[in-house]
């Protein structure tokens, strides 16, 4: 709890342009969070290097994500926004936690799996440790409640895992926390391969639409969607791809899929997808224009990283500390 409120934790990887998937999955959710919850929003480029990075290209990336977090509706005075490489304490308790995280665990993480299988040439240790550091993030602000996509929640678990083995050794050090899954948008599928999660480093520009995507480019990609010949628009496993327009559709309007069907009961495909993009872009719209004027805005942008940055860093260190004494490091001198 700080000052009387839940504490809510999430972050992203600078890994690529975020997707509608990101966006709907997660940053929609953390907006309508953001009034109920003392909220910390990262920028976790610790992540972010256990894929190999241009330099350069990851600083310009990461610094648009931030942007992006404010353009999509955070408030900075309210919200906790920061880069994770700002706060050390992130890296340090991750230390601590491995030493309370099995390799047996960590073994059966399936997004190591994936990357590993992607990156066969760079499957280094912090890729393997990843959930770890991620662990980390959430308890160094002793977390209620963190909202991710499906996709991670096997992180959550070990999270809650790590955190319940180390509170059994050392007391009431860590808050157990929750995920928070959205109803609508907790899995955006490929617009070319329903079957697969729509996904920011996906080679195939096609498959995913970008948030700073022009409204022409994402009205064709909608078009170009990969559906069924069943030629009937029905919420329903065996046609994944309808299925998925649909769920974009339900969690861009805050419709159910129910309501969403009878509204296009009768109608063809192509007056779907026309539809599902044109409610995408207007949902967009803002965020783009939002997110122009504030890349602009140099000194606003570095004031708010500058102080956010702070803030954490005072949480953080609150709970490390604590941490620290609990497995028996040596009290500093002051
Ligand atoms: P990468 O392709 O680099 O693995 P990603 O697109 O999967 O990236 P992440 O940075 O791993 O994105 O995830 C950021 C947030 O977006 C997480 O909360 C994740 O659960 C959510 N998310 C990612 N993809 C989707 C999706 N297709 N549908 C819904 N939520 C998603
Ligand atoms: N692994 C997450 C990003 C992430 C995260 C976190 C999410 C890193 N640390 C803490 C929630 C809480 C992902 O979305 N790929």
């Amino acid at each position: 709890m700080i000052d009387g409120k839940k504490v809510l934790f999430s972050g992203m990887q600078a890994t690529g342009t975020l997707t509608l998937g990101n966006y709907l999955g997660a940053l929609k959710n953390w907006v309508t969070l953001s009034e109920e919850y003392e909220c910390f929003y990262s920028v976790v480029d610790l992540h972010s290097i256990t894929v190999r990075q241009e330099p350069a290209e990851l600083r310009k990336r990461a610094r648009n994500l931030l942007t992006l977090y404010l353009a999509a509706g955070l408030d900075p005075q309210k919200n906790c926004i920061y880069y994770q490489s700002h706060v050390s304490g992130h890296a340090e308790l991750s230390w601590i936690l491995n030493c309370f995280t099995y390799m047996g665990e960590l073994n059966r993480m399936t997004q190591f799996k994936d990357k590993a299988a992607k990156h066969a040439d760079n499957i280094n240790a912090g890729l393997f440790t990843y959930p770890v550091l991620m662990a980390a993030d959430i308890l160094l602000y002793q977390t209620d409640m963190v909202p991710v996509g499906v996709d991670q929640m096997q992180h959550l678990e070990i999270t809650r895992d790590i955190a319940q083995r180390f509170n059994a050794i050392y007391g009431d050090v860590f808050t157990i926390p929750e995920a928070y899954i959205g109803k609508a948008g907790a899995k955006i599928m490929s617009l070319q391969n329903p079957q697969k999660k729509m996904s920011k480093s996906d080679e195939n520009p096609n498959a995913s639409i970008y948030l700073m995507d022009e409204p022409d480019v994402i009205l064709r990609k909608f078009k170009r969607a990969v559906t069924d010949s069943e030629g009937q628009i029905l919420y329903r496993e065996e046609q994944p791809g309808i299925r998925n327009l649909l769920d974009i559709y339900c969690a861009c309007t805050e419709k159910n899929p129910q309501e969403a069907v009878k509204e296009f009961e009768g109608k063809g495909y192509g007056e779907l997808k026309e539809a599902v993009g044109e409610t995408v872009v207007s949902l967009l719209k803002p965020v783009q224009d939002e997110f122009a004027r504030l890349s602009k805005d140099k000194s606003y942008l570095d004031s708010i990283i500058k102080e956010n940055a702070q803030k954490a860093n005072y949480y953080a260190t609150k709970t490390l500390r604590k941490v620290q004494k609990k497995v028996g490091f040596p009290e500093r001198i002051r």
